[in-house]
């Protein structure tokens, strides 16, 4: 099989999640760093649109978004899984709490008070608002919390952790499962990230001690690479999905050979548009020729995006 490469930079929190998925599984991986605001013109020649990070690649198959990353790592290394039987449901579920209500609660209170000072008081002035202007053109359409109204979410967030964390040393018993990698990752940005924020994490002591179990887990055998590397290891492999469902499933009443254009709902405007070669029950798989990066097939996780017909 082809190496897995993700592109990445080494702040972004669903970026720790995969890193630490990786480590769990004990898989070897290819690191390439990628912009933390536009332009991305690499990570664009292999995803058609799609700028968020991270993006998993392997040979001429581009994953986006972690939901969906994380269902290729379990299918490439089932043991020890992320989604244990039973309660895999639940563990999805809570997994989708942590990617979507914790991670924007997490971020309004880590932005707050001395959390930007934090993130860019050693860097020049114009680095602070470039970033804000990126992420303000990438919130289009969404409401995002006030930083005051983002604390108590947070806080509460943090005491249903706690409670769960009442019964084992993970937040669904022994073992971490899905749901502990995507509730981890706003935390970490808060400690590592905001330090000046991190007291909010002391309330809940029994959440820094599965923080740091967490964090003892590393992120496997990473080996340094580079765009280049990557878009020319594309261009050389045939697309072969890892995904394991493959029947037609659709209610948008667009056949496969048709050209589409998926969006994410919320954060991230930016549509990749190609050929519909799988709809399946839970992912689009796209086909798309680019000059630099040839013929690949890109995916999505159908829940949190949106496809239309092209044009
Ligand atoms: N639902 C996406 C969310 C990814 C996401 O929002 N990532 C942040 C960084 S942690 C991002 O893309 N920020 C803008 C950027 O990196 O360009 C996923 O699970 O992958």
């Amino acid at each position: 099989m082809a190496d897995l490469i993700l592109h990445h930079y080494a702040t972004s929190p669903f970026s720790e999640k995969v890193r630490l998925i990786l480590g769990y599984k004990k898989l070897a991986w290819k690191s390439v760093i990628i912009p933390q605001i536009m332009p991305k013109p690499d990570l664009m020649a292999l995803t058609g649109g799609y700028r968020k990070t991270p993006v998993l690649q392997v040979g001429a198959d581009i994953y986006c978004d972690t939901a969906l990353i994380c269902d290729v790592l379990e299918h490439l290394a089932p043991m020890p899984s992320i989604y244990p039987e039973p309660g895999k449901g639940l563990a999805r579920t809570i997994a989708q709490w942590g990617d979507n209500a914790v991670f924007w609660a997490a971020m309004a209170y880590n932005f707050g008070g001395t959390g930007a000072a934090d993130l860019f008081g050693k860097a020049p002035p114009e680095a602070g608002k470039a970033f804000a202007e990126d992420r303000k053109a990438m919130s289009v359409n969404m409401v995002r919390h006030r930083p005051a109204d983002a604390a108590a979410a947070y806080k509460s967030y943090l005491r249903r952790m706690s409670d769960m964390l009442d019964d084992g040393d993970y937040l669904l018993g022994a073992l971490p499962t899905v749901a502990d990698f995507a509730c981890y990752h706003p935390l970490w940005f808060t400690r590592k990230r905001t330090p000046s924020r991190a007291g909010v994490l002391q309330l809940t002591p029994a959440v820094v001690d599965w923080m740091d179990r967490m964090a003892a887990i590393g992120h496997g055998e990473m080996v340094v690479s580079d765009a280049n590397h990557a878009i020319e290891v594309a261009k050389s492999s045939q697309p072969q999905s890892l995904l394991s469902d493959s029947a037609f499933q659709d209610e948008h009443g667009l056949p496969l050979g048709s050209m589409v254009s998926i969006v994410s709902e919320s954060f991230g405007p930016e549509p990749t548009e190609g050929e519909l070669v799988a709809a399946t029950r839970t992912h689009y798989s796209l086909r798309r020729t680019d000059e630099r990066a040839g013929t690949v097939q890109v995916h999505f996780p159908r829940i949190g995006y949106s496809m239309r017909a092209a044009g």
